[in-house]
């Protein structure tokens, strides 16, 4: 069960983040208001939240979940690979003492983005990607094995449709797992119960078991009526102008 989830708004700068998208970009207005309304899923679900405060220095700041892992036994600050977004990390480090002891952190060479750190209970899946490279895939591995925890490298480098392993892959409950088409044939992943998300739905495979529910981003009827189906409870939160800045609904919460 998790108890609390750190947060932090857009700022005003939010759509001059790093995107792919090609079409009109995110309104901030609407944003703020998604956000909150995110923000409002999350207390439901019965999370306290630590809302820290918009960062205009790094337009992608609100995106949390790619500055630190944390499960409940420790925390790890990352090293992002985008460059532009270095500098988000340390604003982490205050809020996260407050309820970890001892934080640790990846260092150079290694990059690693949270987006790419999938728990599974007591595994993690952890991607290489065009943002976390080996090295920064191995420190976090290895922190996570001292911590108990048992860890699956998987390589998405050649899977240009998914910027982090989370793009594609999320975490139920038990053994079960949302997975995109082109993650199904992965060997670490054989063993699990597998939910497909249609291609067309690719991006709500980016969901987040909370609790009771499941947070998906609104607008996927065949996910939520398969996780309906399996009494899982899926909540909707409408995510449209962060996917515009290539953000998916996992990436706007640590959850612990
Ligand atoms: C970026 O490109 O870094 C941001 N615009 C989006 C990050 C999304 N993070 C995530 O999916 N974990």
């Amino acid at each position: 069960m998790f108890t609390h989830a750190i947060v932090r708004p857009p700022g005003l700068n939010f759509a001059d983040g790093l995107t792919t998208f090609k079409g009109e970009p995110p309104d901030f207005h609407k944003a703020l208001a998604q956000h909150e309304a995110y923000c409002a899923a999350l207390e439901r679900c019965g999370l306290e939240l630590v809302r820290l405060r918009a960062d205009p220095k790094y337009p992608d700041s609100t995106f949390v979940e790619d500055v630190a892992v944390v499960t409940n036994r420790l925390a790890i600050l990352t090293r992002p690979g985008a460059a532009t977004r270095a500098g988000e990390v340390e604003s982490m480090r205050e809020p996260l003492q407050r309820f970890f002891p001892a934080i640790h952190r990846i260092s150079a060479p290694g990059t690693l983005d949270g987006g790419d750190v999938c728990q599974a209970g007591g595994r993690f899946f952890i991607g290489i990607s065009q943002r976390t490279n080996e090295e920064g895939a191995v420190q976090v591995a290895s922190f996570l094995r001292e911590a108990g925890y048992a860890s699956s490298l998987i390589d998405i480098r050649n899977l240009k449709s998914l910027l982090h392993l989370k793009s594609g892959l999320a975490w139920l409950v038990e053994n079960q797992l949302v997975v995109v088409d082109e993650l199904l044939a992965i060997p670490a992943l054989r063993g699990y119960q597998v939910i497909r998300a249609a291609p067309e739905e690719a991006y709500a495979a980016n969901c987040v078991s909370v609790n009771h529910h499941v947070l998906i981003p609104a607008g996927f009827p065949q996910l939520r009526e398969q996780l309906a189906n399996r009494g899982l409870n899926p909540l909707e939160a409408d995510t449209s102008e962060f996917r515009k800045m290539d953000g998916g609904l996992s990436c706007l919460s640590l959850r612990f």
